[in-house]
Protein backbone atom coordinates (compact mmCIF):
# COMPACT_ATOMS: atom_id res chain seq x y z
CA UNK A 1 0.00 0.00 0.00
CA UNK A 2 0.73 3.44 -0.81
CA UNK A 3 0.86 4.74 2.86
CA UNK A 4 3.47 2.01 3.92
CA UNK A 5 6.59 3.01 1.93
CA UNK A 6 8.16 5.87 3.67
CA UNK A 7 8.63 8.02 0.41
CA UNK A 8 11.66 8.42 -0.82
CA UNK A 9 13.53 12.29 -0.51
CA UNK A 10 12.87 13.37 -4.16
CA UNK A 11 14.55 16.04 -5.68
CA UNK A 12 13.82 18.30 -8.47
CA UNK A 13 11.47 17.63 -11.11
CA UNK A 14 9.39 15.39 -8.18
CA UNK A 15 10.00 17.79 -5.20
CA UNK A 16 8.10 20.36 -6.90
CA UNK A 17 4.92 18.10 -6.19
CA UNK A 18 6.61 17.43 -2.56
CA UNK A 19 3.44 18.00 -0.91
CA UNK A 20 2.14 15.00 -2.77
CA UNK A 21 4.96 13.29 -2.61
CA UNK A 22 4.18 10.13 -1.18
CA UNK A 23 1.21 9.31 -3.70
CA UNK A 24 2.41 11.19 -6.51
CA UNK A 25 6.23 8.82 -6.41
CA UNK A 26 4.33 5.36 -6.45
CA UNK A 27 0.99 6.78 -8.17
CA UNK A 28 2.71 8.53 -11.40
CA UNK A 29 5.35 7.60 -13.28
CA UNK A 30 6.68 10.27 -15.47
CA UNK A 31 5.42 10.38 -18.45
CA UNK A 32 8.87 9.09 -19.85
CA UNK A 33 9.54 6.53 -17.94
CA UNK A 34 10.84 3.20 -19.63
CA UNK A 35 12.53 1.53 -16.76
CA UNK A 36 16.25 2.60 -17.41
CA UNK A 37 19.14 0.94 -15.48
CA UNK A 38 21.07 3.13 -12.74
CA UNK A 39 23.78 0.44 -13.64
CA UNK A 40 26.64 0.25 -15.65
CA UNK A 41 27.56 0.15 -11.74
CA UNK A 42 28.67 -2.57 -10.08
CA UNK A 43 28.04 -3.89 -6.38
CA UNK A 44 31.01 -2.91 -3.99
CA UNK A 45 30.41 -2.67 0.02
CA UNK A 46 31.06 -0.42 2.85
CA UNK A 47 34.40 -1.66 3.60
CA UNK A 48 35.76 -0.16 0.18
CA UNK A 49 33.96 3.22 0.85
CA UNK A 50 33.83 3.23 4.96
CA UNK A 51 32.56 7.24 4.54
CA UNK A 52 29.29 6.19 2.30
CA UNK A 53 26.32 6.58 5.25
CA UNK A 54 22.57 5.24 4.64
CA UNK A 55 20.67 7.58 6.48
CA UNK A 56 17.18 5.78 7.68
CA UNK A 57 14.29 6.74 9.29
CA UNK A 58 13.73 6.44 13.09
CA UNK A 59 12.54 1.99 12.02
CA UNK A 60 15.52 1.78 10.19
CA UNK A 61 13.72 2.56 6.40
CA UNK A 62 16.65 4.28 4.36
CA UNK A 63 15.61 7.18 2.37
CA UNK A 64 18.91 9.05 1.45
CA UNK A 65 22.94 8.44 1.51
CA UNK A 66 25.18 10.92 2.89
CA UNK A 67 28.95 11.11 3.89
CA UNK A 68 31.35 10.88 6.86
CA UNK A 69 33.62 13.64 6.48
CA UNK A 70 34.66 13.65 10.26
CA UNK A 71 33.65 10.85 13.17
CA UNK A 72 30.50 12.94 13.99
CA UNK A 73 30.00 14.96 11.08
CA UNK A 74 28.10 13.72 7.87
CA UNK A 75 26.85 15.58 4.98
CA UNK A 76 23.93 15.21 2.59
CA UNK A 77 20.94 16.59 0.33
CA UNK A 78 19.37 19.74 2.07
CA UNK A 79 16.31 18.35 0.32
CA UNK A 80 16.86 15.10 2.36
CA UNK A 81 16.49 16.39 5.33
CA UNK A 82 13.76 18.94 4.90
CA UNK A 83 10.97 17.77 7.22
CA UNK A 84 12.94 15.52 9.48
CA UNK A 85 13.57 16.07 13.09
CA UNK A 86 16.82 15.36 15.33
CA UNK A 87 14.23 12.34 16.62
CA UNK A 88 13.16 11.33 12.75
CA UNK A 89 16.51 10.22 11.41
CA UNK A 90 19.52 7.91 12.19
CA UNK A 91 22.74 7.45 10.09
CA UNK A 92 24.27 3.96 9.47
CA UNK A 93 27.85 3.39 8.86
CA UNK A 94 29.65 0.08 7.74
CA UNK A 95 26.25 -1.87 6.65
CA UNK A 96 26.90 -2.49 3.12
CA UNK A 97 23.30 -4.35 2.76
CA UNK A 98 19.82 -2.70 3.58
CA UNK A 99 18.72 -6.03 5.45
CA UNK A 100 22.39 -5.79 7.32
CA UNK A 101 22.45 -5.71 10.92
CA UNK A 102 25.90 -4.86 11.46
CA UNK A 103 27.67 -1.44 11.63
CA UNK A 104 26.71 1.40 13.68
CA UNK A 105 23.82 3.13 14.24
CA UNK A 106 24.07 6.28 15.20
CA UNK A 107 21.23 9.23 16.59
CA UNK A 108 21.78 12.62 15.08
CA UNK A 109 21.72 15.63 17.61
CA UNK A 110 21.71 18.32 14.90
CA UNK A 111 20.65 18.96 11.46
CA UNK A 112 21.99 21.80 9.90
CA UNK A 113 20.53 22.75 6.41
CA UNK A 114 21.75 25.75 4.60
CA UNK A 115 19.26 28.43 5.23
CA UNK A 116 19.50 29.87 1.34
CA UNK A 117 17.80 26.15 0.39
CA UNK A 118 14.94 26.38 -0.99
CA UNK A 119 14.27 23.14 -3.48
CA UNK A 120 16.78 21.58 -5.16
CA UNK A 121 16.72 22.93 -8.35
CA UNK A 122 17.21 26.26 -7.01
CA UNK A 123 20.84 25.00 -5.52
CA UNK A 124 22.01 25.43 -2.00
CA UNK A 125 21.15 21.18 -1.69
CA UNK A 126 23.61 20.50 1.27
CA UNK A 127 23.29 19.35 5.08
CA UNK A 128 25.50 18.73 7.75
CA UNK A 129 24.59 16.40 10.18
CA UNK A 130 26.07 16.07 13.62
CA UNK A 131 25.88 12.53 14.87
CA UNK A 132 25.00 11.88 18.57
CA UNK A 133 28.03 8.67 18.32
CA UNK A 134 31.02 8.93 16.69
CA UNK A 135 31.34 6.24 13.37
CA UNK A 136 34.74 4.05 13.89
CA UNK A 137 34.93 4.63 10.09
CA UNK A 138 37.36 6.50 7.45
CA UNK A 139 36.45 9.79 6.88
CA UNK A 140 36.41 11.08 3.26
CA UNK A 141 38.05 14.26 2.49
CA UNK A 142 36.21 16.90 0.27
CA UNK A 143 36.58 19.73 -1.70
CA UNK A 144 38.11 22.85 -0.74
CA UNK A 145 36.24 26.55 -1.90
CA UNK A 146 39.42 26.51 -4.30
CA UNK A 147 39.42 23.61 -5.79
CA UNK A 148 37.26 24.33 -8.64
CA UNK A 149 39.41 23.03 -11.26
CA UNK A 150 37.99 19.24 -10.08
CA UNK A 151 34.97 19.91 -12.22
CA UNK A 152 36.61 20.04 -15.65
CA UNK A 153 34.08 18.52 -18.26
CA UNK A 154 35.01 14.80 -18.58
CA UNK A 155 36.87 14.32 -15.51
CA UNK A 156 35.88 10.70 -14.05
CA UNK A 157 33.19 10.74 -10.97
CA UNK A 158 32.07 7.86 -9.04
CA UNK A 159 28.78 7.77 -7.47
CA UNK A 160 27.57 5.49 -4.61
CA UNK A 161 23.99 4.53 -3.20
CA UNK A 162 21.59 2.01 -2.33
CA UNK A 163 18.97 4.20 -4.44
CA UNK A 164 16.33 2.17 -6.95
CA UNK A 165 18.31 0.44 -10.16
CA UNK A 166 15.52 2.20 -12.45
CA UNK A 167 13.42 4.61 -12.69
CA UNK A 168 10.62 4.43 -10.52
CA UNK A 169 11.84 0.85 -9.31
CA UNK A 170 12.79 -0.47 -6.59
CA UNK A 171 16.07 -0.12 -4.02
CA UNK A 172 19.07 -1.93 -4.44
CA UNK A 173 19.35 -4.13 -0.98
CA UNK A 174 23.33 -3.64 -1.68
CA UNK A 175 25.53 -0.72 -1.80
CA UNK A 176 26.44 -0.07 -5.70
CA UNK A 177 28.76 2.61 -7.65
CA UNK A 178 29.57 3.30 -10.95
CA UNK A 179 31.49 5.92 -13.01
CA UNK A 180 30.27 8.69 -15.01
CA UNK A 181 31.74 12.10 -16.59
CA UNK A 182 31.62 15.11 -15.78
CA UNK A 183 29.56 17.29 -18.18
CA UNK A 184 30.06 20.63 -18.99
CA UNK A 185 28.03 23.13 -17.50
CA UNK A 186 27.04 24.70 -21.05
CA UNK A 187 25.41 20.75 -21.62
CA UNK A 188 23.70 21.01 -18.30
CA UNK A 189 22.33 24.04 -19.52
CA UNK A 190 21.32 22.85 -22.46
CA UNK A 191 19.53 20.23 -20.45
CA UNK A 192 17.99 21.67 -17.82
CA UNK A 193 17.94 25.55 -18.83
CA UNK A 194 17.42 27.64 -15.67
CA UNK A 195 16.70 25.05 -13.46
CA UNK A 196 20.57 24.09 -13.59
CA UNK A 197 22.50 26.94 -11.16
CA UNK A 198 26.02 26.73 -12.62
CA UNK A 199 27.26 27.85 -9.21
CA UNK A 200 25.92 25.45 -6.95
CA UNK A 201 25.80 22.34 -9.47
CA UNK A 202 27.67 20.30 -11.25
CA UNK A 203 26.11 17.67 -13.67
CA UNK A 204 27.43 13.85 -14.31
CA UNK A 205 26.30 11.28 -17.30
CA UNK A 206 27.19 9.83 -20.40
CA UNK A 207 25.23 11.50 -23.36
CA UNK A 208 23.15 8.19 -24.00
CA UNK A 209 22.49 7.88 -20.79
CA UNK A 210 22.57 4.32 -19.15
CA UNK A 211 24.56 5.24 -15.76
CA UNK A 212 23.00 7.58 -12.72
CA UNK A 213 22.24 7.87 -9.49
CA UNK A 214 18.01 7.49 -8.71
CA UNK A 215 15.82 7.76 -6.07
CA UNK A 216 17.33 7.09 -2.63
CA UNK A 217 20.48 7.43 -4.24
CA UNK A 218 20.08 11.27 -3.32
CA UNK A 219 22.50 12.99 -0.27
CA UNK A 220 25.01 10.71 -1.40
CA UNK A 221 28.21 11.10 -2.50
CA UNK A 222 29.85 12.19 -5.82
CA UNK A 223 34.04 11.84 -5.72
CA UNK A 224 36.49 13.16 -8.02
CA UNK A 225 39.81 11.51 -7.47
CA UNK A 226 38.63 9.93 -4.63
CA UNK A 227 37.27 13.16 -2.67
CA UNK A 228 33.87 14.34 -1.99
CA UNK A 229 32.89 16.85 -4.49
CA UNK A 230 28.74 16.37 -4.85
CA UNK A 231 26.13 15.17 -3.35
CA UNK A 232 23.59 13.76 -5.40
CA UNK A 233 20.47 15.88 -5.75
CA UNK A 234 18.23 15.63 -8.47
CA UNK A 235 17.74 14.96 -12.39
CA UNK A 236 14.80 14.74 -15.14
CA UNK A 237 14.36 10.51 -13.98
CA UNK A 238 17.17 8.39 -14.28
CA UNK A 239 19.39 7.27 -16.61
CA UNK A 240 17.93 9.00 -19.70
CA UNK A 241 19.84 10.39 -22.92
CA UNK A 242 20.33 13.95 -22.64
CA UNK A 243 19.51 14.16 -19.01
CA UNK A 244 22.33 13.79 -16.52
CA UNK A 245 22.57 14.06 -13.31
CA UNK A 246 22.70 17.22 -11.12
CA UNK A 247 24.76 17.18 -7.78
CA UNK A 248 25.78 20.04 -5.51
CA UNK A 249 28.90 21.40 -6.51
CA UNK A 250 30.29 21.06 -3.36
CA UNK A 251 33.59 23.41 -3.07
CA UNK A 252 31.00 26.40 -3.68
CA UNK A 253 29.63 25.19 0.28
CA UNK A 254 32.87 24.29 1.54
CA UNK A 255 33.72 26.97 3.79
CA UNK A 256 29.99 26.59 5.14
CA UNK A 257 30.70 22.67 5.52
CA UNK A 258 34.01 23.33 7.41
CA UNK A 259 32.37 25.65 9.58
CA UNK A 260 29.36 23.42 10.57
CA UNK A 261 32.32 20.11 10.69
CA UNK A 262 34.63 22.49 13.21
CA UNK A 263 31.05 23.82 15.26
C1 LIG B 1 16.07 11.18 -6.29
O1 LIG B 1 14.87 11.25 -6.45
C2 LIG B 1 16.92 11.35 -7.47
N1 LIG B 1 19.11 10.90 -11.87
C3 LIG B 1 18.29 11.25 -7.34
C4 LIG B 1 19.08 11.41 -8.45
C5 LIG B 1 18.53 11.67 -9.66
C6 LIG B 1 17.16 11.77 -9.81
C7 LIG B 1 16.36 11.62 -8.70
C8 LIG B 1 19.41 11.83 -10.86
O2 LIG B 1 16.57 10.94 -5.19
Amino acid sequence: MFGLRRARKTAAITVACAAAAATTLLASPTASAAPQPIVGGTATTTAAYPFVMQITDASGNQFCGGTLVAADKVVTAAHCMVGESTSSVRVVGGRTFLNGTDGTVSKVGKIWINPNYTDATQGNDVSVLTLSTSMPYTAAKYVSASDTGVYAAGATARILGWGTTSENGSSSNQLRTATVPLVADSGCKTSYGSDFVQSDMVCAGYASGGTDTCQGDSGGPLLIGGVLAGITSWGEGCAEAGYPGVYTRLATFSDLVTAQVRG
